[in-house]
């Protein structure tokens, strides 16, 4: 958590004026706008999403789903196997798919691209419990996840009332001028990659977020430098979006086109239970030059968390007990085993 945190600069004054929202991204490297989103729209999202969250049985039986009452026994996160059961559940949902072609916010990515854009298939909902604070995302330009072109903007908002308590993001306004994907290390949260901002002599820890209303939202192109801050309530779920939108023609990662991992779903999976078709497999209309993933961020990442974990390192340990656990019969699973058995703790 950083020690001070300065308040996000509004750019509803500039709604209207594309040259001048191009200006303040390039600038400062993201934009933030109060209710962006429709504010009812998105209440009745959060009261969708919610209410499967609580039929998972991750809120407590007994409250109101919208109110996001976590029941904390049932902590899990991306990377485990009981969060993918429930994160599966969850992106089924039709209304989380649409959510990324309302106008409100196309309209504002088209705006600021001044290309005609399309929303990346695949979608996040980031679904956070309480009090398991060493896994909130940590530091990092989303490139290494998301890859294909620097352009790409992540577009962010809370589902539902998000205050500094609740673990908003925070970005590094100007760190997109570094210009380049920097050194990213093994982290314990979500990603599992950081940067590490006080080795990097460009970039000053000069962190910027907000008490984030329903409706508001930022936006930061791939380079930016950001988190998540902890959720520190007592008891309240963390429920946003995260979804990334590009220029049609520009280039796109593969992965970029398949459910987001965690999900663990194929596509058929997820339309299961739609009851329309338009937003169906929408990106093949589309004409994108498509590249494939680049594997080595996660493979570095990887070789960091065998070595931490050989000298005892904590989180290091439980990434690895985590891998283990997902995916017991993979090269990594066998990897991991041999790395913990030889320092002596259970795989
Ligand atoms: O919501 C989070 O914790 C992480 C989100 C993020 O890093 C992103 O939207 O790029
Ligand atoms: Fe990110």
């Amino acid at each position: 958590m950083p020690e001070e945190i300065r308040e996000f600069r509004v750019s509803n004054d500039a709604f209207d004026d594309p040259a001048e929202l191009q200006r303040r991204l390039a600038d400062e490297g993201y934009l933030f706008f109060r209710q962006l989103q429709n504010p009812d729209k998105m209440r009745e999202l959060r009261r969708v999403m919610m209410t499967k969250i609580q039929e998972i049985g991750w809120l407590l039986p007994d409250t109101d789903p919208y109110d996001g009452i976590a029941d904390t026994t049932r902590q899990c996160t991306e990377g485990d196997l009981e969060y993918t059961a429930g994160y599966s559940q969850v992106y089924k949902l039709e209304p989380f798919h649409r959510s990324a072609h309302w106008p409100e916010i196309t309209s504002m990515i088209e705006k600021i691209m001044g290309r005609p854009i399309m929303p990346h298939p695949n979608q996040i909902a980031r679904l956070w419990f309480p009090k398991f604070t060493e896994h909130t995302t940590p530091m990092h330009q989303d490139f290494v996840h998301f890859q294909g072109n620097f352009e790409t903007l992540t577009s962010w908002a809370p589902i539902g009332d998000c205050p500094i308590e609740l673990g908003p993001l925070a970005v590094i306004p100007g760190s997109h001028k570094v210009g380049r994907v920097l050194d990213h290390h093994f982290s314990l949260g979500a990603g599992a990659l950081k940067v590490d901002v006080d080795a990097e002599e460009e970039v000053e820890p000069d962190w910027h977020s907000t008490d984030f209303e329903i409706g508001d939202t930022l936006i930061f192109p791939a380079l930016t430098i950001h988190q998540a801050l902890p959720n520190y309530t007592e008891d309240r779920l963390r429920l946003s979006l995260d979804n990334r939108y590009q220029a049609i023609g520009d280039l796109i990662a593969e992965q970029m086109l398949t459910p987001h991992g965690p999900s663990g779903l194929e596509w058929e999976e997820v339309y299961q239970d739609w009851e329309s078709d338009d937003f169906k497999y929408y990106w093949e209309d589309y004409d994108n030059p498509v590249v494939a993933r680049d594997l080595s961020f996660g493979e570095r990442g990887f070789a960091e968390a065998l070595e931490l974990a050989r000298a005892g390192d904590e989180h290091a340990v439980i990434a690895l007990q985590r891998a283990i656990k997902f995916d017991p019969d993979s090269e990594a699973a066998a990897t991991a085993k041999e790395v913990l058995a030889d320092a002596g703790i259970p795989g």
